[in-house]
C-alpha cells in the first residue's frame, strides 16, 4: 500500500502566504521612518518577516524591539496585535502610534536616536540624566545591602499617593468594577489578573516619579534609564467561580540566551497585605539560579519545577510602595485571600545602553 506522505498544514500556509504577498524586505534598524526613529522600520518589517517566516526570530532583535516600543509609549501586546490584525503599511503602523499614545518629543526621539547609535545625548537629555544622578539616593546603605542578599527590595513611597488613588480609579473604570460593589469586581472580560490599560496621564505621573527612577538608577547605576510602557493588574478576592488564574512562580527569562541582569518592578496602588494576592518570590535565588539550572535534568523546563519548594514569601506592602525584584528570581502573584482586590501597575526600567555619553 502507498502511504501519503503526512502534510504539515502550517508549512503549508505559510508556502500560500508567501505566494499570495510579496516577501518583506527586512529593513536594517539604522532606516529611518518618518517620525525620525532608527528601529521602528525594522521593527515593522521584522514582524512581518517572522510572521510569514521568511526569516528566523531575530533574538538580537528583542533588546532594541523593546526600547522603541518603550521610547514610544506602546505595548509590545498592543503592537503585535495591531500588526496582525490589520497588516498595516509603515505610514498606518506610525499613524497607529502617535494615534495611541501621542506624538513623541523631539528630545525623546533624539534620546532613542542616541542610545540605538551609540552617540552622545543632546545637552538637554544629558542635563536632565545629571540632574538624576545628582539627586539623593532613594535606597539607603541598607536597602542595597539587603538588595545584593534578598534580590529585591522595596521602595517606600515610591509614588505619590495622589496619583496612585487616581491609577485606581482609572483601573476600576477599565475592568467595570465599582469600589463597594463586590459582585462588580468579577466583571473584567479578559481573564486573568492582567489589565491592558498603558496610555493614561495617572499611569504615565508614575512611570515619570523621580523618586522610582532614582532607586532603579542605584541599581542599575546608572540614570540612562527607559520606563516601560507596562499594563495593571486587578487581582480580585478568590471565589469559588473565580478560583486563582496565575500568574503562579515562573521567571520571564529566556533560558536559552547566557544569564544577564535585569530587573522587574511592581508599584502596589493600594496597601497589599500578604494575604491580598501579594507578589510572591524566592529571596535570594539569584544567587542560586545559575547552579539550580545545571542540576536540574537534561531537557527538564526550569518554569515547569515545583519553584514554592525553593522557598516563596509574599511581599505585602503598603499604596505607594513598589517592589523591584532581580529577574534571576522566581515571581509571581498568588490567590487573593484577602477582603479587597489587588491593584497594581507594572513599571521596570533599564537602560538604552550602559554609560552616558
Ligand atoms: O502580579 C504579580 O504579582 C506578578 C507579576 C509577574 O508575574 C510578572 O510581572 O512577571
Amino acid at each position: 500500500m502507498k502511504i501519503p506522505p503526512t502534510i504539515d498544514i502550517n508549512q503549508l500556509l505559510s508556502e500560500q502566504l508567501k505566494l499570495m504577498e510579496p516577501p518583506i524586505t527586512l529593513a536594517s534598524s539604522h532606516e529611518l521612518s518618518s517620525i525620525g526613529a532608527y528601529h521602528l522600520k525594522r521593527f515593522w518589517s521584522s514582524t512581518f518577516a517572522q510572521r510569514h517566516q521568511q526569516t528566523q526570530l531575530f533574538p538580537q532583535d528583542v533588546h532594541l524591539d523593546r526600547l522603541i516600543l518603550d521610547a514610544l509609549g506602546v505595548g509590545l501586546n498592543q503592537a503585535y496585535q495591531f500588526l496582525y490584525t490589520k497588516k498595516p503599511s509603515l505610514d498606518e503602523f506610525e499613524n497607529w502610534v502617535i494615534a495611541t499614545s501621542g506624538k513623541p518629543s523631539k528630545t525623546r526621539i533624539e534620546r532613542l536616536n542616541a542610545d540605538i547609535t551609540g552617540t552622545q545625548y543632546s545637552q538637554e537629555t544629558h542635563d536632565w540624566l545629571m540632574a538624576i544622578e545628582k539627586a539623593p539616593p532613594v535606597l539607603s546603605q541598607q536597602d542595597l545591602a539587603f538588595w545584593q542578599r534578598n534580590g529585591y527590595v522595596i521602595v517606600r513611597n515610591a509614588a505619590d499617593l495622589n496619583a496612585c488613588q487616581k491609577a485606581e480609579k482609572v483601573i476600576y473604570k477599565a475592568v467595570g468594577a465599582k469600589y463597594d460593589d463586590r459582585n462588580s469586581w468579577y466583571r473584567k472580560t479578559v481573564p486573568g489578573i492582567m489589565v491592558e490599560l498603558i496610555q493614561n496621564g495617572a499611569l504615565e505621573a508614575n512611570r515619570r516619579s523621580l523618586r522610582i527612577h532614582k532607586a532603579f538608577s542605584q541599581l542599575w547605576d546608572t540614570p540612562a534609564l527607559w520606563v516601560t510602557a507596562d499594563r495593571c493588574g486587578f487581582h480580585a478576592p478568590q471565589r469559588e467561580s473565580h478560583p486563582f488564574p496565575g500568574p503562579d512562580l515562573h521567571w520571564d527569562v529566556d533560558f536559552d540566551r547566557p544569564l544577564d541582569f535585569a530587573t522587574q518592578g511592581i508599584l502596589y496602588l493600594t496597601d497589599t497585605p500578604p494575604e491580598q494576592g501579594a507578589l510572591t518570590l524566592v529571596p535570594g535565588f539569584h544567587h542560586k539560579l545559575s547552579q539550580w539550572l545545571q542540576s536540574l535534568p537534561t531537557g527538564a523546563d526550569p518554569n515547569h519545577q515545583d519553584l514554592h519548594a525553593l522557598g516563596s514569601v509574599p511581599i505585602g506592602a503598603n499604596a505607594g510602595d513598589m517592589i523591584i525584584w532581580h529577574h534571576h528570581l522566581p515571581h509571581g502573584s498568588r490567590p487573593n485571600l484577602g477582603m479587597r482586590p489587588r491593584i497594581v501597575q507594572y513599571i521596570n526600567m533599564y537602560p538604552g545602553r550602559r554609560h552616558i555619553s
